[in-house]
């Protein structure tokens, strides 16, 4: 093959820190394995990377929550992400795990290098610090209010919300998330890349690279043009790599500076694996390497200037030709998440539903340049109507006719019509945008001009009409199938990036050998009489009621996870000072009448130390007219006096109202007339 380019894939290393749902697959895996696919069959030599993220807060947090040590956190999700991976198809060649000898050796090596080069600059800071539990409080451990937009459950590392990259003490009332108190300031010291000095060779470096889409140097200018400041690349943690400093005993590499790192290991375990201890570093060392980082849009900065910046300065590796990074996926018009229980697990889809299903309409609906959205409606509606009704139609009637009228073997061509050749020409016409679609990293559009291929071909054979020619023109007949049948061919090849497991039937229908390659497409696959099978329908329709359970699914545990929902939104935050002007007091309810021709409303006397006072309530239905004499409560003394059926209300008395619309006394033990402040 001429010039067989030497590729390197990587997709982010998920944390293996819990399951894996839509979000991820949309954002880093599905299309990083239909590049991986497509590059295969062009017949690059390429290796596709990827593995376990088994450190940093996220796993120590994860193992906390449930009680067991981060090993046994990352053992489980390590097995069961690796396994969901593999039922859909992501062909990666190796999927290693940052808890690896090898990973912890290659990351304290590069450590040591760019220690050794002098890169690092030491500073002694006063860091958060949880008193009770005896620990330095980074990223994710202390939750406050973002300096940026006021989100007030922003983590110590980034703010969800905004996208905001943060340092715990920048956070605005810092909680600590072990305690839930707050943090005290203690004296640390940490080892920081100095990003802002390597800046202006970075940028020289980004100048140089070409066909980036929009919103990855979108993003990478605005963190450039805010100037780059230094980055810890240690941390306070038990959990982790060691940094392999004496002086920085009991200290681990930041996460996010040894989780890249793993993309080198993984490929020398790879090598290792493969017996050729040495490949490797045809990947990571030759000039000629292609690598591309297939990520989401919240690991830009790490991927396009923290981790080129190491390796930049560490000297001996390749940097990335192209991080073509995804923008978020949303779930039916919501944002994903995993504690809202608003997220689809892939490994649950998969009990109900064939991979390649979610694949296609994944594949269909990328946010490759804005987020976009999945919803189960058009998860059905994709699969029916494009995959049943499209592709899985047009094949199985090309293979039944064939088995019906030709014997179930490619008819010969003989004179074909004009019609027949322009059909046969599509082929050729789709690969090419297809072609061009993949080699841009223009995924959607690759799969929607697959399928039109299908398309073609069904209106193809409509319009020919072989049910009539087949008496009428037995040859015009046999042409039409030999057409249909070869681009039942070309599909085979041209979609199996997408949809692998059902092409590789499709070829076994039309008995085609498992080796192929993306040359040869063509319009000339199949050899006349070669015999068909006509098989299995390759789509089944997806019924209504499918759906509708995965709908419920997705809102009971919605449900079940948000007893918040259940409640009204938070309102707006007021000044202190609008709060200072409510005159709350304690009060004693000393008797209760209802009010004539009104259900609801109870004229309540109370006593509120100072004076008595005649209240109107609307509480009637929520509560046991016997039992009010006596009862404590909260009031709102200075609320302008109100008529109400025609009893002056001087007052409010604070009720809350639960779950269920129940009304229940905000009850204080202070005696009638405290402030309540
Ligand atoms: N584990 C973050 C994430 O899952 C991280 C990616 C590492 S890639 C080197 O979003
Ligand atoms: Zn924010």
């Amino acid at each position: 093959m001429a010039d067989k380019k030497r590729i390197l894939v990587t997709s982010a290393l998920p944390y293996a820190n819990g399951p894996l749902h839509l979000g991820h697959l949309a954002g880093a895996y599905l299309t990083a394995d239909l590049y991986v696919r497509y590059k295969r069959l062009v017949g690059d030599d390429v290796v596709y990377i990827c593995g376990s993220d088994e450190h940093g807060v996220p796993i120590t947090i994860a193992a906390e929550k449930e009680g067991v040590s981060p090993q046994d956190i990352v053992d489980r999700y390590h097995e069961m992400n690796k396994k969901v991976f593999e039922d859909f198809g992501i062909s990666f060649d190796y999927y290693g795990r940052t808890s690896s000898k090898m990973h912890h050796e290659t990351s304290q090596e590069i450590f040591l290098k760019l220690h050794g080069k002098s890169f690092f600059k030491k500073k002694t800071e006063q860091q958060l610090y949880d008193a009770k539990f005896n620990m330095f409080l980074p990223d994710r451990y202390v939750k406050g209010t973002c300096p940026n937009c006021g989100y007030t459950e922003a983590y110590g590392d980034q703010c969800e919300n905004c996208g905001a990259s943060l340092s715990p003490t920048e956070l605005i009332n810092p909680v600590s998330a072990l305690s839930g108190e707050v943090p005290e300031l203690k004296e640390t010291e940490h080892w920081y890349m100095p990003l802002g000095e390597i800046q202006p060779k970075l940028e020289q470096w980004l100048n140089t690279r070409e066909g980036w889409k929009a919103n990855v140097m979108g993003q990478v200018k605005s963190w450039l043009n805010d100037g780059l400041s230094d980055r810890a690349a240690t941390r306070d943690l038990s959990w982790g790599v060691p940094v392999p400093l004496d002086e920085a005993k009991g200290k681990v590499l930041y996460v996010w500076f040894d989780a890249p790192i793993g993309y080198i290991s993984a490929t020398k375990e790879w090598a290792i694996e493969n017996g050729n201890p040495d490949a490797w570093k045809n990947y990571w060392q030759d000039e000629e390497t292609e690598l591309y980082h297939f990520i989401g849009k919240d690991n830009i900065v790490f991927h396009c200037i923290m981790f080129p910046i190491v390796l930049m300065e560490h000297g001996d590796y390749v940097l990335p030709k192209n991080v073509p990074a995804n923008e978020f996926l949303n779930l039916e018009g919501k944002k994903l998440s995993t504690s809202r229980g608003w997220a689809v697990w892939l490994h649950e889809y998969l009990e109900d539903f064939e991979p390649d299903l979610l694949r296609y309409a994944l594949g269909s609906t990328l946010p490759e340049n804005k987020d976009s959205d999945f919803s189960w409606k058009d998860f059905q509606a994709r699969v029916n109507n494009e995959l049943a009704a499209v592709l899985g139609n047009f094949v199985n009637r090309s293979l039944t006719f064939t088995d019906k009228f030709a014997d179930g073997k490619v008819p010969e061509l003989i004179n074909p019509s004009k019609i027949d050749s322009g059909a046969l020409q599509a082929i050729i016409d789709q690969k090419e945008k297809v072609t061009t679609a993949y080699e841009a990293f223009r995924f959607k559009e690759a799969i929607a001009e697959s399928i039109n291929l299908a398309r073609v071909g069904n209106k193809y054979f409509t319009e020919t009409e072989p049910w009539k020619t087949r008496n009428e023109n037995p040859q015009a007949c046999n042409n039409t199938l030999h057409v249909s049948l070869q681009i039942c061919a070309a599909l085979s090849v041209l979609m199996e990036p997408v949809l692998p497991s059902s092409m590789k039937k499709l070829r076994d229908q039309l008995g085609i050998a498992s080796e192929i390659n993306w040359n040869t497409i063509s319009d000339s696959m199949l050899t006349s009489n070669t015999k068909v099978d006509v098989g299995e329908v390759l789509f089944n329709k997806v019924e209504n009621s499918e759906i509708d359970k995965q709908i419920q699914k997705l809102e009971e545990r919605a449900a079940a996870n948000n007893p918040a929902s259940k409640f009204p939104e938070l309102k707006d935050n007021i000044e202190f000072g609008d709060f200072m002007k409510l005159d709350l007091r304690a009060g004693e309810i000393l008797s209760a009448e209802k009010i004539e021709k009104s259900d609801k409303l109870l004229k309540l006397q109370v006593d509120l130390g100072i004076e008595k006072r005649i209240i109107v309530s609307g509480i009637a239905k929520h509560v046991e007219m016997d039992s009010l004499k006596g009862q404590k409560v909260c009031v709102v003394a200075n609320l302008a006096p109100k008529k109400l059926m025609g009893v002056e209300s001087q007052g409010m008395i604070l009720m809350a109202e639960d779950s269920e619309g129940n009304l229940k006394f905000a009850e204080t033990t202070a005696e009638p007339g405290s402030p309540i402040t």
